[in-house]
């Protein structure tokens, strides 16, 4: 996945932290760390939504030297969204990737493939980059890998990056020829 590809390359030091989201379910596979305590989730086991970006914020305290990053969903960020405010206070540079698929795909992908009509899945969003921003944390939208890496160039010393993916642009950008990603 370039997801994390492009992570490693501009932060091959980074403790990744994640939520139960796409991605993260990628990543069990797909992340091979150099050293151990640089990549865990809460995407096993209870599963609790929630997790990943207070668990980044503690790993961000306990690790100042390396750089952090919580990978999660448009869902689950909801949970604890609020800690975005506690990182700016105590000046926590995690970097927030947020896969923003619109909805609990997790939980609609079984709906569908078993025949089941959707149920409290297609979720609402809020406008996560105003809400960032009435946080005080600096936020960027990114529809492909180009544009990631170019948002992990530009992120805070001082302070949270909300770096929110496009889902469903990000795959398209992935499938169609001749755009901006080499990979
Ligand atoms: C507290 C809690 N409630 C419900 C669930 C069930 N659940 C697991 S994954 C998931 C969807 C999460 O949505 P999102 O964070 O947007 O990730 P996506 O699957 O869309 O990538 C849900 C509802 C859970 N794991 N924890
Ligand atoms: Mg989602």
């Amino acid at each position: 996945m370039p997801l994390y590809k492009i992570l490693a390359d501009y932060l091959p030091e980074a403790i990744l932290v994640g939520d139960s989201t796409a991605p993260v379910y990628a990543g069990n596979h797909l992340v091979s760390q150099p050293v151990p305590r640089r990549y865990f989730n809460a995407s096993t086991g209870y599963g609790t939504l929630g997790y990943g970006l207070p668990a980044a914020l503690g790993a961000q305290l306990a690790r100042p030297d390396l750089p952090v990053v919580a990978l999660v969903g448009d869902g689950g960020v909801m949970f604890t969204l609020s800690e975005i405010a506690t990182a700016v206070e105590a000046r926590l540079p995690v970097v927030i990737v947020l896969w923003h698929n619109a909805g609990y795909e997790e939980i609609r992908r079984y709906m569908d493939a078993n025949g089941v009509a959707r149920l409290g899945v297609d979720i609402q969003a809020p406008n996560f980059l105003t809400l960032a921003e009435g946080f005080g944390c600096p936020g960027m939208l990114v529809e492909s890998p180009a544009e990631l890496a170019n948002a992990l160039d530009n992120r805070e010393p001082n302070g949270p990056l909300l770096i929110e993916i496009d889902a469903a642009a990000w795959q398209k950008n992935l499938m169609s020829p001749g755009d901006n990603n080499e990979e």
